[in-house]
């Protein structure tokens, strides 16, 4: 079995948050504004369009939960204390240099801590409503797109035109079209990449903000790793089980769950979290009047903070189904209420399909990592 060797457009992603610090500060000092997000509720095309850069600084990292937590209670999901330790401890250059933070009343805890950074960060809170299919829904969420755009030309003094924003809703359209493309090779049978090959375009990705230049890159990666598989280069095995991870989102110290899955005899297929197939699955209409089309679109994201939860029912329904998966691994971070009571539903649904499922919660530690090892190489061991 020939190795694949990494192409190197795929490295290109693996350091690219460390690599944009110097990319943003480098636009900062050339004027342009900088926008720090948390959610993928927050309509990005808005900023695009205002000729801002916008840059995801929720945090995967333990390193300033100890500072955090001289304010913020411990028994708290561990990216709301990191983002919030990041920030007072002004050690993310994201969260440092932006000129606004937009934030959304997802999770209480999230809703509550954006409070305390409105303190010494310029923070807007969209609110979000909590259903995706009621009018009055609809209508709020519709409104809190329109005051976003008003409070982002008013912070950065510009007008954003219909030209600017179309333009934004086709650019960002054509970065989901190439991420949907890129993880839909792991529906092949060997996938062609791994699970931690496939997590670092897409992590990665998100640090790239020449919008230009990130979807000729990610057109690269797509070719190479098309070709290798066409030559016959396999770097996964026949054997290996195909996993769908889902839950909260996964990136930094939690790609230890990953790690854990990838040494046990599997191989993650599918990342149905945020910064995997949630983000990326769905297109803004671009038939449709701009703003309307993005709040729509941005409203339908499955996410537990929403109640009933249909839309991630139905897309973890459909992506097992195409990825073939033989097991469903959900991680959940520690005191996430919403993900962590959703578990009951999602491993009713994978019953329901005869679906293998475990549920794993975890936090922004080292201290378990033999423990998930462990239980997911157990896992995987009865996965037939
Ligand atoms: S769309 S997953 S990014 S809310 S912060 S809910 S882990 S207790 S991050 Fe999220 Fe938007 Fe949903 Fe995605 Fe739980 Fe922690 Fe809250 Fe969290």
């Amino acid at each position: 079995m020939a190795k694949n060797a990494l192409p190197s457009a795929f490295e290109n992603f693996a350091d690219a948050r460390k690599e944009g610090f110097l990319t943003v500060k480098n636009l900062k000092d050339e004027g342009k504004k900088v926008v720090g997000t948390f959610c993928a509720y927050t309509p990005v095309e808005i900023f695009l369009a205002a000729g801002a850069v916008s840059v995801g600084i929720c945090s995967f990292s333990d390193e300033t939960i100890p500072e955090a937590e001289k304010v913020l209670p411990s028994n708290l999901c561990p990216l709301i204390k990191s983002s919030y330790g990041f920030a007072i401890t002004e050690k993310c250059p994201y969260m440092y240099f932006a000129d606004l933070i937009v934030g959304e009343t997802t999770c209480d805890g999230k809703k509550k801590m954006y409070e305390l950074l409105g303190d010494i960060k310029n923070v807007h809170v969209m609110q979000l409503p909590q259903t995706q299919t009621d009018e009055a829904s609809i209508e709020m969420w519709y409104k809190e797109v329109l005051a976003l755009k008003e409070k982002v030309e008013k912070e950065f003094d510009v007008t954003i035109t219909e030209d600017d924003i179309k333009a934004a809703i086709t650019i960002k359209n054509e970065e989901r079209m190439l991420l949907q493309e890129f993880y839909n090779l792991s529906k092949s049978c060997p996938p062609p990449i791994t699970g931690t090959e496939q997590l670092k375009v897409l992590y990665g990705s998100q640090f790239k903000f020449d919008y230009e230049s990130k979807n000729k890159e990610l057109r690269d990666v797509i070719d190479k790793v098309k070709k290798d598989y066409e030559d016959g280069v396999e770097n996964v095995s026949k054997s290996a089980k195909r996993i769908l991870i889902t839950g909260c989102p996964l990136a930094g110290v939690t790609e230890k769950v990953v790690t854990a899955i990838e040494d046990s005899g599997g191989v993650v297929v599918a990342f149905e979290n945020c910064i995997g197939v949630k983000t990326a699955d769905r297109l803004v209409d671009e038939n449709e009047e701009p703003y309307k089309a993005i709040a729509d679109r941005y409203l339908q994201i499955g996410c537990s903070v929403m109640t009933p939860d249909t839309n991630r029912y139905d897309l973890l329904s459909r992506l097992v189904e195409e990825f073939k998966v033989d097991g469903v691994v959900e991680m959940t971070l520690q005191a996430c209420h919403t993900y962590a009571i959703e578990t009951a539903q999602i491993r009713k649904l994978m019953q329901d399909r005869d679906v293998p499922f475990i549920s794993v919660e975890t936090d922004y530690s080292t201290a378990d990592v033999a423990q998930l090892k462990t239980r997911l190489a157990a896992f995987i061991e009865m996965l037939v």
